[in-house]
């Protein structure tokens, strides 16, 4: 098997970029894909999952990568309902199989997915991109939910639901007495009882780092660097217990070398998510283009890192600035279609000549 380049697509009617578009992207074999109108914790159905599976199948395309499922909150902070809503993801798992799903990506960060303050931020070529700054998130939580939920224009984006949103009181009183320690033992318990169902579906469950890889808001965060990397592949230490490892949410911190942790770790990575970041002396950051020079985060190192490991998983470019006519209520933010072809090309760019260097030499 060999590397597989994805493209991450948000559905037949959920998303301005088509199938077709993608289609002339050289090299993509995989739509990155889920069921974006379901909530953490409902069984996904084979009749939906069919519905959503077969245009991607129709343009030649395999549906190979979920992501996300997400998990409900019962299960990230141990209620008893818990083991009601495990049993949910199992039958979704289950229910995914037979469509020839391998990776399910997911995360278990409390509260909030992905956190940015500014979705649309010049990066000074006219071009803009999600950022960062440090000072903002001291503040107010529910301003920030606010702000994202605002620019979303109306747009769907997992881990921003506005249903779940709107109890953000509800949400942050559920979580406070889950300890980073407690978080780390249910996220055990809920692999544990996963890992037969994934080896019998051949599913890898496949965790997406914490973005941003630090405690916000006072939550705890758990996949921040790699010793907790380290720690989480040997807690559950299963071939199905894997990581989505993304370059730009651990690169956040630009203590973490992400090519070091791909050497490491290059078997249990089933998901590859590749992102540039540029960082500022205050603590904030930008993203940037996919080309190495234009970030801190090393992507060629990192790509060379994954062909030295013989990386046969997926891999997707994340997000992309916003370019050309993409600009507010016309783009989902960090999902344009312009940038993330550019990253792809330059991704494949890099990895051909490495193959073409390593069938010369050898
Ligand atoms: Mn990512």
């Amino acid at each position: 098997m060999a590397m597989q380049m994805g493209f991450r697509w948000y559905g037949e009617g959920n998303d301005r970029i088509r199938l077709s578009d993608i289609r002339q992207i050289p090299g993509v074999s995989t739509i990155v894909w889920a069921l974006h109108n379901k909530m953490p914790g409902e069984i996904w159905e084979p009749e939906e999952i069919r519905a959503a599976v077969a245009p991607i199948l129709e343009m030649g395309f395999n549906a190979d990568v979920v992501e996300s499922v997400n998990v409900h909150d019962d299960i990230k902070t141990g209620l008893p309902a818990r083991d009601k809503y495990i049993e949910n993801y199992q039958q979704t798992i289950r229910n995914l199989a037979p469509f020839g799903v391998k990776v399910i990506c997911y995360n278990f960060m409390p509260v909030f997915d992905w956190t940015r303050t500014d979705l649309f931020h010049p990066v000074g070529d006219g071009s803009t991109a999600l950022y960062y700054e440090a000072g903002m998130i001291q503040d107010d939580p529910q301003a920030m939910a606010d702000y994202i939920l605002k620019n979303l224009h109306g747009m769907t984006f997992p881990g921003w639901e506005p249903e779940r949103m709107a109890k953000l009181d509800d949400l942050f009183e559920a979580y406070k007495d889950v300890t980073k320690e407690k978080l780390w033992e249910n996220l055990r318990y809920f692999l544990e009882k996963l890992m037969p169902v994934c080896r019998e579906c051949d599913i890898k469950m496949a965790i997406h780092m914490d973005d941003p890889p630090w405690d916000i808001f006072g939550l705890p965060r758990l996949l921040v660097d790699e010793e907790a990397i380290d720690r989480f592949l040997k807690m559950v230490n299963d071939p199905y217990n894997c990581l989505t490892l993304c370059s730009g949410s651990l690169n956040a911190n630009p203590e973490n070398r992400v090519a070091d942790i791909v050497r490491k770790h290059c078997s249990r990575i089933a998901f590859a998510h590749i992102r540039n970041i540029r960082h500022f002396p205050n603590g904030d950051f930008s993203e940037v283009s996919h080309r190495d020079c234009d970030g801190d985060t090393g992507i060629l190192d990192i790509l060379r890192a994954y062909h030295d490991g013989g990386f046969d998983g997926y891999i997707r470019p994340d997000h992309g600035r916003h370019l050309w006519d993409e600009v507010p209520g016309k783009v989902r933010p960090g999902y344009g279609l312009y940038d993330r072809a550019l990253g792809i090309m330059y991704m494949l760019g890099a990895w051909d000549l490495m193959e073409k260097e390593s069938r010369f030499h050898f």
